[in-house]
């Protein structure tokens, strides 16, 4: 964050990306184009090609062979650390060039994208040590005859579909844990924000990663999203996006049985009692739902607030966002951005719409914010909210607070489970005894107790109900992208069968 100190300019011209199979920069050629505007300017900035069918089977191609012939997924695990490392350090070497492409494509603030990017060497580093210390059991309690392994073998190809909101971090958040475990990757960005993940194959191939194991397709969901999760030769698809789409993915996986990782949507809860320390809990709060503009699975979007503080903690919300910085992502004090798409920016401000007929008191906030260019959102605050409606139930995935009261901590946790999903939830309160009770019986993923969107290598993330299946990162996350063999090994001679 420390070298992110004057604002930087937008790029002349946009930048032309290629794909990348099989160790090598693919140009577009014929292909059509997806031209990426950035959010905050509304100025060209990347050019990605819209790959085809063919191009996809050629990556998995390269994948299959890359973990067949035993490059990587054979190799000792210490020479995969080795490689993960490396590129952790050219990561913090490039995280400047890294966090500028991020923030243009996506529209967040650079000083926040410069500590994503961080934050994904630290994934690289952790991812490291665990291919060494990934190991199975054995059973030496079978008898003198008999004697048990469990061994943990990868995966195979595994396909990795991101979404944009945080296009890199995600990405860093699978992609180090599915290389220690000896896999190899065809990944397929959002079609809006391909630049860092196809700046990663560069990184991964100065680290020393084999040709072949790690393969970019860039192109469209519908088209190249689809196709992967149908595809007979991909073992396994890691999918973050929408629990609509996540539920399509289900259905394509069906003809090979692929294995799923699914990270979905979410309605996550931010209960606060009255005993809280409410000053840290409004900031937490605001946090929660400002935090990259909202558009975060994990984001704080109800509010569920001890009724003897409710009126006073949503002033106190009201007050910490009011001060936040909103603005052109470039300028290195700015807290909040630009909301990604232009289908997200007509969804919020759909949303925001809908509290107001549904009969919500608007706080503050409540539209568009015109700074000349760009599309922006005040980060808005709804109290009265009712559990029935749209603004309470729906992920909206954008700076949007819904203010809901209760009386009782029973109350607080029918609530919070008051929702399909079961991604994320947080708790605010001095009394320990409230904090553990509500931690155990609400239903989600990823759990805060007086803090909000902490996170790291070492804890796994995912979710309960429609926000998903399995983990990822932490020693979690390498497991899920290993398969389990188990072996009986006979001592000495079999008892036979046949006399
Ligand atoms: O997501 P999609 P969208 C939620 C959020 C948002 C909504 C829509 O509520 O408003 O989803 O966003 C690829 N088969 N989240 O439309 O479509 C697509 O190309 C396979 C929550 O952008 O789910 C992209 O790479 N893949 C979320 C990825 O799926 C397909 C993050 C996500 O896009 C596909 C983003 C298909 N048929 C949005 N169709 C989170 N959990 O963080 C599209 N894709």
């Amino acid at each position: 964050m420390d070298q992110v100190v004057a604002r930087q300019s937008l790029p002349d011209t946009p930048r032309i990306f290629g794909f990348f199979v099989d160790g090598k920069r693919m140009e577009a050629g014929e292909r059509a184009y997806f031209e990426r505007r950035s959010p905050g300017h509304d100025v060209p900035v990347t050019r990605i090609p819209k790959c085809t069918r063919e191009d996809l089977d050629l990556a998995v191609k390269a994948a299959r062979r890359a973990f067949e012939d035993g490059r990587w997924s054979r190799i000792p695990a210490v020479e995969r650390a080795d490689v993960l490392l490396r590129a952790a350090q050219i990561l913090r070497s490039r995280a400047g060039e890294l966090a500028y492409w991020e923030t243009l494509e996506n529209g967040k603030p650079i000083s926040q994208a410069r500590a994503e990017v961080d934050g994904c060497a630290g994934m690289f580093e952790y991812a490291a040590g665990l291919a060494r210390t990934l190991h199975g059991d054995a059973f030496n309690n079978l008898g003198d005859g008999m004697f048990g392994l469990v061994t943990r073998e990868p995966i195979g190809v595994v396909g990795l579909i991101t979404p944009w909101n945080f296009p890199f971090l995600i990405l860093c958040e699978r992609v180090p844990y599915i290389l220690a475990a000896g896999c190899t990757i065809v990944a397929k960005p959002s079609e809006v924000t391909s630049a860092t993940t196809l700046m990663l194959a560069e990184i991964l191939s100065e680290a020393g990663l084999p040709d072949g194991c790690y393969n970019v397709v860039t192109g469209s969901g519908s088209v190249i999203g689809q196709a992967m999760t149908e595809h007979l030769d991909i073992d396994m698809v890691s999918f973050t996006g929408s629990t609509a789409v996540g539920r399509r993915c289900v259905e394509a996986a069906g003809g090979n049985f692929k294995k799923l990782g699914l990270e979905l949507g979410g309605k996550n809860p931010q209960i606060v009692f009255a005993d809280a320390d409410l000053e840290d809990a409004a900031d937490g709060v605001a946090f929660g739902i400002g935090f990259n503009t909202g558009q975060c699975c994990v984001s704080g979007s109800r509010l569920i607030v001890e009724r003897s503080v409710a009126s006073e903690f949503e002033k106190l919300v009201a007050a910490k966002l009011a001060k936040v910085r909103i603005g052109d992502p470039l300028d290195p004090a700015t807290q909040i951005g630009a909301i990604t798409t232009t289908a997200q920016n007509r969804t919020i401000l759909d949303y925001i719409a809908k509290g107001r007929e549904e009969g919500a008191r608007l706080v503050c906030g409540g539209g568009a914010l015109d700074f000349g260019r760009g599309q922006y959102i005040a980060p808005t605050l709804f109290a009265d909210v009712t559990g029935a409606m749209a603004i309470a139930r729906e992920e909206i995935f954008g700076p949007v607070l819904a203010v809901m009261p209760f009386d009782s901590e029973a109350e607080a946790i029918a609530m919070a489970n008051d929702t399909v999903y079961g991604l994320a939830a947080s708790v605010w309160t001095k009394n320990i005894d409230k904090a553990l009770n509500v931690t155990r019986r609400v239903r989600a993923g990823r759990f805060w107790v007086n803090t909000t969107l902490a996170g790291g290598p070492e804890l796994p993330l995912g979710g309960f109900k429609q926000s998903g299946w399995g983990r990822e990162a932490g020693s979690y996350g390498i497991e899920e992208y290993t398969q389990i063999k188990s072996v009986h090994i006979e001592i000495g001679k079999r008892e036979p069968w046949v006399r």
